[in-house]
Formats: C-alpha cells, structure tokens, sequence
C-alpha cells in the first residue's frame, strides 16, 4: 500500500525568502528583499485572481469604455488599471520604497516619507494585456534597484525644479545596477519567477494553500533551443542581418543546420518564460518603422534580461548588452533578443561580422 506523503511543510516562495535572507546574511538587501517580495506576490496572487474572473466580474474591455490611453498612448484595459493600483500599492505599504516608476503612469511616483525607503521598483503591472480578452496568458514584470543614495524621496517632493528631474532620472539605472527581477505569469498555471541575483528560481501558486510553492529550483535556459520567437508580420522591415539569421532557423542553414519551429504567444513573459524552459529565442527587434522596437527598457527589457542571464542565457539589443544600457527616459523603447546562450550569439556574431 503505497503511503501518500503530504508535505506538511512546502517550500513556499515566503518560506525560500526567509531562508535566503538568513543563509546570506552577508548579502546586503536579502532582508529587505524578504519583506518586498512577501508584498510583491500578494499583489501577484490579486492580480492572478483578478486576470481569472475577469469575464465574470466584467473587468475585460477597455478601462472607461475605451476613453482612457496610457502615456504609450495604449488604450487601457480595465484591468491595466487595476493590477497598477494593486501593486502600487502593496509596494507603497511595504515601507521599503523610495519611487516607483510603471508603464502605467507617466512619471515616477514618490513613495511619501511615511511609508518611503531606498528602493526603486520598476514594473509593468500586467504586461499583454490585450491578450486577456480571448483568455491567453499575460503577467506581472517588476525590477528593484536601490536608489541612488544622491536623492532621497523627501528631498524629491520638496523640489519643484530641474533637480527633480535629476533626481528622478538619477534612477534611471542600468540592467546591472538591479537587486532583485521577477515576473508573475497568469496563464494555464500562476508562476512566479524571480532572481535576486544569485540564480534564478520559479514558484508555482498552489490555489489550494493560496502559496507560492517551489517547482523550479535553479532554473537554466538550454544553451542551444530550437523554437524562434518573432512576429514575423515586421519581417520585411527587420534589417537583412536578421532576415538572414531567421530565414536560416527556418530552413535548416543556422549553425545547428537543425529547422526551427516558430512560438509566439505575443505576451513578453509566456515567451520568455518558455523560452527559459524550452531554450531558443525571442525577439522584439527595431525595424525600418521602429527603430527601438517596441518594448521598454527599464521595466521591461532589463528585468527580463537580468532572469536569463541569472539562468544562463543572453539578452542583447543584437549589438549591445542589455544590461549595460543607461536608460534616459522612462519609458524608453529598446530592441531586444533574448534566449539561449548559444542561440542569441549566432545572431551577435552575424551583426559583429557584418561590422568589421
Ligand atoms: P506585437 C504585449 O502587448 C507586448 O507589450 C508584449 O507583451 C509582447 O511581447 C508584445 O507587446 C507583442 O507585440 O506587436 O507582436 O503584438
């Protein structure tokens, strides 16, 4: 008779932030991080809740019928809306923000005195959005910085001129300046994955504890893949380095002399979370109409980059690190090919050699 064990004691997501704030108490902002990610995945299990009964509780469609549009000029989504004052807040009255700076508003906000710490967080509150409607996945990207110890948020409100910029700019941080990176995905299961710069490790939400539970540990992306990940529709406006390279994956001329099949689900965190599982890569490259393409840097591109070079991949605009980026605006657009180790080099080596 074979004995069915209940683990009475998961390794919860709260539990593995305890641990490792108490294994590395030599690593400066594990405690820290402790309490914001114990704040960050219950704005994430809010969101999940609410991303599943959007249909139900009529939160699809667009956000005051279609009337409101973000500072991307995105028409929101009633839900955009939403999973923005949900982690706003959770990461106001988590007491360890300075500011915080989302896709959904238009300039960093400062967290008051009362509530406010050193941290910076970067995030998209629900990133693929316009996927929720038809039920395919979308999820939750956040970064933390510490904020640059040359303004602290008192001093940001009690400014009204040009060093308030600065201030504010003065966070605008690189990739590698990043403490911690996660992102929560809502699809056929809620998964958060995150790196505080030491590996990289995913959750999954066990609906029935309401928990975070560790199904991942020590996530790797495969150093070779064989799955690309592009809209093809901006193909005949992409440069021909990179027709070339994606023409190659698909005819079996590529490095591994392997045909690649094409994935794209068209939300950043259900490609990129396959791709770290499955290898290969994904691109949202500039083309002749958007030179940047179209993802941002700061809460978009860096956060994920950071994962998969936690997990051992690369993540390069095809010519320069991401991670080494400064960013100059906050919601500053940034190519970006991300994926397996030796996958993203073929394509790097292709624009190197173009160069010389
Ligand atoms: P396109 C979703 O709107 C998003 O911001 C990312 O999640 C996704 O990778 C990209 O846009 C998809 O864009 O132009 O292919 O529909």
């Amino acid at each position: 008779k074979q004995t069915v064990h209940q683990d009475t004691s998961p390794m919860t997501l709260t539990r593995y932030m305890i641990q490792s704030a108490m294994d590395n108490t030599d690593l400066e902002h594990m405690q820290d991080m402790q309490s914001l990610m114990s704040s960050i995945q219950l704005a994430c299990k809010k969101i999940s809740s609410l991303v599943q009964r959007a249909g139900i509780s009529n939160l699809t469609g667009l956000e005051d019928g279609g009337g409101s549009v973000n500072v991307q000029g995105e028409e929101q989504k009633k839900l955009d809306v939403l999973s923005n004052e949900v982690l706003k807040n959770a990461l106001r009255y988590s007491g360890k923000m300075g500011i915080i700076a989302s896709e959904e508003e238009d300039e960093p906000v400062v967290v008051d005195e009362v509530y406010s710490g050193n941290y910076v967080a970067v995030f998209d509150p629900l990133d693929g959005s316009s996927n929720i409607d038809a039920g395919i996945a979308t999820g939750t990207i956040f970064g933390i910085f510490v904020q640059n110890t040359g303004c602290l948020a008192s001093d940001w409100e009690s400014k009204i001129d040009e060093s308030e910029l600065t201030c504010l700019y003065n966070t605008m941080q690189p990739g590698s300046n990043l403490v911690a990176a996660g992102y929560c995905m809502y699809s056929s299961s809620c998964m958060m994955v995150l790196t505080t710069g030491h590996g990289v490790n995913g959750f999954t939400l066990d609906p029935q504890i309401g928990e975070f539970v560790l199904t991942h540990p020590d996530m790797k992306i495969p150093e070779r893949g064989n799955i690309y990940s592009f809209n093809e529709a901006n193909e005949p406006a992409w440069d021909p380095i990179l027709q070339k390279y994606v023409q190659n994956l698909k005819t079996g001329q590529g490095q591994t002399n392997q045909r690649y099949s094409s994935r794209y689900i068209g939300s950043l965190v259900a490609d990129v979370h396959r791709t770290i599982l499955y290898g290969g890569v994904f691109g949202y490259p500039g083309d002749a109409k958007n030179p940047n393409g179209k993802l941002r840097l700061l809460y978009e591109c860096a956060p994920m980059s950071f994962i998969v070079e936690q997990a051992g991949g690369i993540a390069t605009t095809g010519k320069d690190r991401i991670m080494d980026i400064i960013p100059n605006a906050v919601h500053q657009r940034m190519p970006l090919i991300i994926g397996s180790k030796d996958d993203v080099q073929e394509l790097v080596d292709m624009y190197a050699a173009a160069e010389e």
